[in-house]
């Protein structure tokens, strides 16, 4: 059937996919305006099959059935959902591949809270598994603006806890195992026998945190009944509609609970969580929280102790405000290292191309060529390979490699929920006054490099603008601002600190204490109390 309906504003895409409230989500006919856009763009699908899952958040079912109707009714031949709806990102991306798929749809909003008064996510991802690039997402919102009919089919409710297929008008609806893919290509990549031996041992304990979010059944499947940890090892693994009323984001504001048990008297040897969605990791040592940026760099360092490694690495990416821990170490690897916008979907090219192998994101995502989205669950079975091979605690293992190549010292503020408009001002105001600053001498040095982010893609030459303000100085310090393409409500600005200390006997320094002058010199910069009337972020990682 033919709906006729009229075009919502806003429906652009951000970092990842479009975010909104679920209450925005709920109106009638604006998802079924969003997916018909996108089933308007995309060419050639008659008769392909199409992979959908989210992470579980509330309106994840209702939304898969709308998808389920309107993917019938634009001639779809097979969708593969996962039982329950659930498919994390990894996992979506995984399946894409190894079904050959025309693409997926993934409905999550990530580490976004979730709930009725939540939010709620929809995201495109192409037949290599990863994030549509933005030419698509462009040309999708270009169609939201102009679109005036949708097609759907009456069909009942597909029953999406019963394994198997069942028709949706002339589509077949597929309900897939979620876990099974993914935990099967985790087993082609890493020493499953050396980590069960470690996860055995008795001498070594784990504590992974699902944060309530979609990541409890795979972590189920691998650590405990692959690998034997005992069933204590995973917390929180329940996937639940709004997370049980948490924020489901791996970091040390809102992982505290898994930080505060790392850092107890009785506290595991190894802790990690993952996001709402999955894609995201959070590593903990016994009182030890390794940063993204130094994760990714030990990850790339220790590559060859890892079975689907061991052959090298063809090169590493990392998004610009990653720090630059990634690239001392491509440097002495004698392998190429790209510096891309921020969003997993300028890794893809790269990927696909085989220019690199990992990479990764300040904002706790790392990855590699074997899917194209960041991987959770992924990083923490890296970890735990190099830790069986090494036999060492993770803290030894990242000031070790302080030792071999310095430590850049990271933090990024985060300010949460701040006035659109003053956010903007402060942008654009700091944007203006980039070209003075070459040269001009700050107590953490002189500037060297002032520039708002542009990225030529090196594979398709397509060019992307405006994504954030570099201020690098000659100490190699370095802050960039930055505004969230994730949020829901108002804006958030993201101000990324980075200093470089060779210094060994300063390497136990907590990274607030170093990067305390930088700190001070964004003030100086951005005037960001004035701007916002905040005087603390509300977040810090
Ligand atoms: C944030 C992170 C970015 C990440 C994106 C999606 O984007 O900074 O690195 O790729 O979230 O992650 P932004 O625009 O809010 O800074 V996820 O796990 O929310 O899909
Ligand atoms: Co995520």
């Amino acid at each position: 059937m033919i709906v006729t309906t009229t075009p919502f504003a806003g429906q652009r895409p951000g970092t990842s996919g479009l975010r909104k409230s679920v209450q925005v989500f709920r109106q009638p006919r604006y998802l079924e305006n969003f997916v018909q856009s996108l089933f308007d763009v995309l060419e050639n699908h008659e008769g392909t099959t199409l992979v959908v899952g989210g992470d579980g958040r509330f309106f994840n079912d209702p939304a898969i059935q709308t998808v389920l109707r309107l993917a019938a009714a634009n001639g779809f031949g097979r969708v593969l959902v996962g039982q329950g709806g659930i498919l994390s990102t990894p996992a979506a991306s995984a399946v894409i591949r190894s079904r050959r798929a025309y693409g997926g749809i993934i409905l999550s909003a990530s580490h976004n809270p979730g709930g009725p008064e939540g939010d709620f996510g929809i995201k495109y991802n192409a037949g290599n598994g990863g994030p549509a690039p933005e030419a698509l997402t462009e040309a999708v919102f270009r169609r939201t603006q102009s679109i005036d009919r949708y097609l759907s089919i009456e069909a009942p409710d597909v029953d999406l806890d019963a394994p198997g297929t069942t028709q949706v008008g002339g589509m077949a609806v597929e309900v897939i195992d979620p876990v099974a893919t993914h935990a099967d290509l985790m087993a082609t990549l890493f020493d499953f026998g050396a980590i069960r031996r470690l996860l055995g041992s008795g001498a070594f304990r784990m504590r992974f945190d699902a944060m309530h979010a979609v990541t409890g059944p795979y972590a189920h499947e691998v650590f405990i009944k692959r690998l034997g940890a005992p069933a204590a090892s995973v917390v929180n693994g329940l996937p639940s509609p709004d997370f049980g009323g948490g924020h489901p984001d791996p970091n040390p504001t809102y992982a505290a609970e898994l930080v505060a048990a790392m850092f107890a008297d009785d506290a595991p040897d190894f802790g990690a969580a993952s996001d709402g969605d999955g894609d995201r990791n959070m590593i903990v040592g016994r009182r030890f929280i390794v940063t993204p940026s130094d994760s990714l760099a030990v990850l790339a360092a220790n590559a060859h102790l890892v079975p689907g490694y061991a052959s090298g690495l063809k090169g590493v990416a990392r998004s610009m405000p990653t720090s630059a821990a990634v690239d001392a170490v491509a440097a002495a690897l004698g392998i190429p290292c790209f510096e891309t916008p921020t969003g997993w979907k300028f890794f893809g090219n790269l990927l696909d191309a085989g220019r690199i192998t990992l990479c990764g994101e300040e904002s706790a995502g790392t990855g590699s060529d074997h899917v194209r989205e960041k991987d959770g669950l992924w990083a923490v079975l890296f970890w735990l390979n190099v830790l069986a091979v090494r036999g060492v605690s993770v803290e030894a293992i990242v000031r070790d490699h302080w030792r071999r190549f310095g430590r850049h010292v990271y933090s990024r503020h985060d300010y949460e929920g701040v006035d659109a408009a003053a956010a903007s001002a402060l942008m654009a105001r700091l944007r203006q006054a980039l070209p003075g600053l070459p040269g001009r001498p700050f107590s953490v040095g002189i500037v060297t490099l002032a520039d708002d982010f542009a990225y030529t893609d090196p594979v398709d030459g397509s060019v992307t603008t405006g994504q954030g303000l570099r201020i690098g100085f000659d100490s190699g310090s370095r802050i960039v601002f930055r505004l969230s393409g994730t949020g829901t409500e108002g804006a958030t600005l993201r101000v990324y600190l980075e200093r470089f200390e060779a210094d060994v006997q300063r390497h136990g320094v907590d990274a607030q204490q170093a990067l305390a002058d930088l700190i001070a010199t964004a003030e100086q910069l951005a005037g960001i109390v004035a701007a916002t009337g905040r005087t603390q972020p509300t977040v810090i990682t």
